[in-house]
Parts: structure tokens; C-alpha cells; sequence
């Protein structure tokens, strides 16, 4: 497969997303659950240490799916121990902003900014991306890797919590000035998903009418879009399997509901934008002032942009973990995000299906 068939292109700008199966080989996807468990096993130990785990409570040989959900259930809801877990285990995206335990230097080809990136750089979805962007890349500062737990009921009070993702579109959390470029989410599983362990849901052809309102307000601090204001029509499930890509354009509203079945449900949520968006490539984070005009920042400026693919300069691509890592780590202290000026609301009620 070299990039998408011109059917499917279309299908893409049509719908604002579109399916691709069995774009990842095994090993690489598998690389990255091994970086989780990896990372997992690091937390717990630290944990134990602290005397806030037992070792019985680490479930050490239990398989991915179910074992870090099984751990959380464990401990006691909003527990220091749960809260710690649960924040190491959301924030491996290379933020700086958590401080994670060490992993052992003899699994360092783990750690995640190796595998992720090469995730990340995998030519397959490369080819793809680059048949609706075009040849040069930016990878969007803002990718996930998530663990939505089965039947998560402590609340919402944790920053992205790992339950419900209210009806959002990807454009919502980015700068107003980047709503006329196309910005891609590649979401990816990591493991099956289905209706039951809380899939994506996606509203097709809305995307075309542009950025809907949006509000904030919720403790796990996603904005939302109210039911009302929702475009019309039924959402479609997303049941896709591991080595699967979800491609969504910005503009396409889409949510994630509760997780009711036994198993973790990791996935990955990667962007790309053409090298001509706004982007903080080589910019200085502490150029990002209150005082700076937003339009002149970058989409989401509170992490950090990084070249994938630069078909004249291709020296400037990020291609190695720990120079991948040390420059999304220089912006862990930026915090400045003008935001687009959505009002604050109480929400009005558990989105559903
Ligand atoms: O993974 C999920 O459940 C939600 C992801 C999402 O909303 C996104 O990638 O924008």
C-alpha cells in the first residue's frame, strides 16, 4: 500500500473519516504495549516502595488488556495510589509535566518516545496521511496515549479522566486561525475496539459547516458540544481491530463513551498537519508570552510541534527517541493557551450514544 486510492481520498472528504484496516504490522503496535507495561511495571514498583501497593495488587503476570484496569479497581477510588497510577499511565505522551518513575536502563529501547515514534514515522500511515496532506508533515504537539477503564465510576475530578469523551471536535482545542488547515487524528487501538469497551463514535459530513460551539467546564477539563447543537443524524461506532487506523479531519464531531467490558481499552491518537500550519518548530518556548498575539502562535502551543517528514530539508526530521522526548520536554513549563473564547457551562447531562 503506497497512500490511499483516489475512491478513498474521496470517501474521506466526503465523510471527514474514513477507516484504513491493517495498516501497523504486529511488532510495532506490540512494541508499544510492551513500552505500557513496561512503564506500568516502573509505577509499581515505585508504588510499593511508597507502600501504596501491595505486590499482590501489581498483578505482574497478568496479560495488557486487563491489567492496569484491574490494578486501578484494586486501590481504593481517588485513592493517592489510584490518582498517581492513573496520572503516570495518562501522561505518557512526553510532556515533561509528570514526573515518571525509571524504568531499567536495560529496557531503555522501551521507552516510549522510541516506540511511539516509530509509530509515529511508520511508513504505511505516513503514506496515507500523505496522500491527503501532501509530502511534508508536521507532527501535531497534541498526541494521546489513553487507557479508557472498564466501568469507571470515582468521577471526574482527574484531568482527563479515563472514562467518557464528550462530542468535541479536534479543531475545538486548537487556536481559531488554524480552523482553515486540515489537521489529521490518526487513532489507533491498541487493543480491539468494540461498543462495549467504549469505542469511538464519529458524526459523518458535518465537518464540511465548520467549527461548532463549544464549552468548558468539566473537571476532567475535555470541552463539549451540547446535544442541541450537535449536527443531526445517527453516530456511527468505529469497531476497529489492532494494526486498524481511524483517520478523522478536524472539523468532524466524534466522542468515546463509557468502557463496560473487562478489558483496558489503550489506544493512540496521532496528528499531522502540512509543514505550512501554524507550528512551534525551532521556536523558543518562552516566546510564548500572554502579551503574543494568538494568531501568531501555533495550533496548540502548550507542546511541541515536531518535523516528520520535510521532503527538502529532510535533515531537519525527528527521527531519534531521545532528541524526540528532549524536545517536547522543552516545553513542560509552557502554559500559555489564549484559548478560543468558549463559555463556560455546567454540563448538562452524561452525553449519550
Ligand atoms: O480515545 C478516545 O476515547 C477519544 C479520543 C479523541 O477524542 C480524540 O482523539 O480526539
Amino acid at each position: 500500500m503506497d497512500g490511499l486510492s483516489t475512491t478513498a481520498i474521496d470517501t474521506f472528504q466526503e465523510q471527514g473519516y474514513l477507516i484504513v484496516r491493517d495498516i501497523y504490522d504486529h511488532e510495532t503496535l506490540q512494541a508499544v504495549r510492551n513500552s505500557i507495561s513496561v512503564q506500568l511495571d516502573a509505577e509499581c514498583h515505585r508504588l510499593i516502595k511508597q507502600r501504596l501497593l501491595t505486590d499482590t495488587d501489581a498483578l505482574w503476570n497478568d496479560p495488557f488488556e486487563t491489567r492496569f484496569g484491574d490494578i486501578i479497581h484494586r486501590l481504593d477510588p481517588m485513592s493517592q495510589a489510584q490518582k498517581q497510577l492513573l496520572q503516570a499511565m495518562q501522561n505518557l505522551f512526553l510532556t515533561g509535566r509528570f514526573d515518571h518513575a525509571s524504568i531499567d536502563s536495560e529496557k531503555s529501547g522501551l521507552r516510549i518516545e522510541n516506540t511511539l515514534l516509530r509509530c509515529i514515522r511508520y511508513k504505511r500511515l505516513l503514506d496515507v496521511v500523505k496522500s491527503l496532506i501532501g509530502p511534508d508533515l508536521i507532527g501535531s504537539s497534541t498526541f494521546r496515549i489513553r487507557g479508557k477503564i472498564p466501568i469507571w465510576e470515582p468521577g471526574r475530578e482527574l484531568p482527563y479522566f479515563p472514562g467518557e469523551v464528550p462530542w468535541h471536535q479536534d479543531a475545538g482545542y486548537m487556536l481559531a486561525h488554524c480552523d482553515p488547515h486540515l489537521i489529521i487524528t490518526c487513532w489507533i487501538p491498541l487493543v480491539n475496539a468494540t461498543i462495549n469497551n467504549g469505542c469511538m463514535y464519529v458524526l459523518p459530513r458535518k465537518f464540511e459547516d465548520g467549527i461548532i460551539t463549544h464549552h468548558y467546564g468539566r473537571d476532567d477539563r475535555y470541552i463539549w458540544i451540547n446535544e442541541n447543537n450537535l449536527p443531526s443524524g445517527d453516530p456511527i461506532p468505529i469497531e476497529i481491530e489492532v494494526g486498524d487506523v481511524l483517520l478523522l479531519h478536524n472539523m468532524t464531531p466524534h466522542a468515546s463513551f463509557d468502557n463496560n467490558s473487562g478489558v483496558t481499552r489503550w489506544s493512540m491518537d496521532l496528528r499531522y498537519g502540512s509543514l505550512t500550519m501554524p507550528n512551534n518548530v525551532n521556536e523558543d518556548p518562552e516566546s510564548y508570552t500572554t502579551e503574543r498575539p494568538s494568531e501568531s502562535m501555533a495550533c496548540a502551543p502548550t507542546e511541541a510541534d515536531f518535523v516528520v517528514s520535510d521532503s527538502k530539508n529532510p535533515q531537519r526530521e525527528i527521527r531519534d527517541g531521545k532528541l524526540f522526548a528532549d524536545l517536547r520536554f522543552r516545553y513542560a513549563k509552557q502554559h500559555v493557551h489564549p484559548g478560543r473564547g468558549w463559555t463556560r457551562r455546567e454540563p448538562e447531562s452524561r452525553p449519550t450514544t
